[in-house]
């Protein structure tokens, strides 16, 4: 499943309200829960961007400018104090984090503040589309990200284009994380200050070759001021430093929100496994146990057949899968068939070159688990007398299964062994794909 962000936390948000949908006391499938909200989360977030600069560089103007209105008002964030976090609300809203917590700034609760409060950090929830794909903090100069305030993903340093990256600055953004570094965009504001005949391209040169390797970008922008001597740029899709400076930042923030949607995905695939492999842990009856118990001995034996080549791993996963098609058949009739003795596949001569079996017997060991469960789970018909029970264990199968990715997984395998498909595999998929 490649997914964008979005797709993603839809797909999450509809897998954790079926799951909760199902009447389950199982432990791994609350932690689950717990699990996927926490992932919803994650991508719901817009990644951040810190707008950092030494005093009066412009970073205000550059927070106004990347949300695009002129919104920000002015009273609060003129000469900036305590970083300001700017973030999408469907209404406006004004909260203030203080020592002592947070307070929504009313009209009326405005009067009934307590004076002598030592400011944290100021929020202000906006109806503005761009705050839907990433967050602004606007902040003091000598800010250093995560220190003792809110942390980012993007990081703008401003500097004053006429008298731009003097020693001070090289020194504050150097004793930055590299991480900084590695997503940080060098904002040159006062552009127009930039009067003079080549001057723009000479500044342009210094600052590339004084700061490479501290900065993914470097923008020169003409920042909306908030000074009235400053003349505002009315439309800022008609000034190109102002449109370059949002393409940048655009790209990087979609950028994030690609890698931090993959590693959800990895997560959540994980997570929806393990809960998979735990489901249904209740008691059965004599007859299904003696089937899972054959099965898991079994599978146990076939695993030892894992040797020091790639062969020895197809030929065992064939093996587990033929074993398996077995229980399976023993699970829907719910009498265990006369047992064949298993055979071991060979683990045949030693291949040349570097193969790692602790991990192909950990790969091989995830796929039995996943048999296992789809075992115990058809078994559970045969202990769990209450059939509603039974059907909120299939319901959340056909959750996780999805989750996990195991159809991908397993069709992979159909598609290795699809010269000679044993009958097997079409029973195991089959099995995988009920609900
Ligand atoms: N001419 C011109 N003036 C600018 C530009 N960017 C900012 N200014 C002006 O520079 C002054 C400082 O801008 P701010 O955006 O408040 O700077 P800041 O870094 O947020 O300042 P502090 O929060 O006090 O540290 C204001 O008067 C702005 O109008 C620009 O590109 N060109
Ligand atoms: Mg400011």
């Amino acid at each position: 499943m490649s997914t964008t962000s979005h797709e993603l936390w839809m797909l999450v948000r509809d897998a954790r309200f079926r799951l909760e949908e199902v009447d389950l006391s199982d432990p791994a499938v609350k932690i689950c829960m717990v699990a996927l909200a926490r992932m919803e989360k994650v991508l719901a977030r817009p990644p951040r961007v810190a707008i950092m600069g030494e005093v009066n560089s412009g970073k205000t103007s550059i927070a106004d400018l990347l949300l695009g209105d002129g919104v920000l008002p002015s009273s609060v964030v003129t000469n900036t104090h305590v970083p300001i976090l700017i973030k999408w609300s469907d209404e406006l809203t004004l909260d203030v984090v203080t020592q002592q917590g947070r307070m929504r700034l009313t009209e009326a609760g405005l009067d009934d503040l307590p004076s002598g409060l030592q400011l944290k950090r100021i929020e202000i929830g906006l109806p503005n589309e761009r705050l839907a794909a990433f967050e602004i903090l606007d902040t003091p100069g000598g800010y250093v990200p995560g220190l003792d305030g809110p942390d980012a993903q993007v990081f703008i340093w401003c500097t004053v284009a006429p008298r731009a990256w003097t020693e001070s600055e090289r020194a504050h953004w150097s004793s930055l994380p590299q991480r900084c570094w590695q997503n940080g965009i060098l904002v040159a504001t006062n552009k127009d200050a930039l009067g003079r005949a080549g001057e723009l391209e000479r500044v342009a040169e210094r600052l590339r070759g004084a700061t490479g390797g501290l900065f993914r970008d470097v923008v020169f922008v003409t920042a909306v001021g908030l000074s009235p001597r400053v003349k505002p740029v009315a439309d800022d899709a008609a000034d190109p430093s102002a449109q370059a400076l949002l393409d940048s930042v655009a790209d990087w923030v979609s950028a994030i929100r690609a890698r931090r949607a993959r590693k959800a995905e990895r997560i959540i695939r994980h997570v929806s496994r393990l809960t998979f492999h735990r489901l249904a842990p209740g008691p059965l009856s004599p007859e299904a146990f003696a089937i899972l118990e054959a099965w898991q001995s079994d599978s146990v034996a076939l695993l030892k057949g894992i040797g020091n080549s790639s062969d020895s791993v197809s030929r065992v996963i064939e093996a587990l899968l033929r074993r398996f098609a077995q229980s399976l058949a023993d699970a829907r009739s719910g009498r265990p068939a006369p047992r064949t003795p298993i055979v071991v596949p060979d683990k045949g001569p030693p291949q040349r070159g570097p193969f790692r079996v602790a991990a192909a017997r950990r790969y091989v060991g995830l796929i039995a688990a996943d048999l296992t469960a789809l075992l115990r789970i058809e078994l559970a018909q045969w202990g769990l007398r209450d059939p509603v029970r039974y059907a909120d264990y299939a319901k959340a199968r056909s959750v996780l299964l999805p989750l996990a990715n195991l159809d991908a997984t397993y069709d992979e395998l159909g598609r290795r062994f699809a010269a000679t498909p044993p009958a097997s595999e079409s029973v195991a998929l089959t099995a995988a794909h009920q609900s």
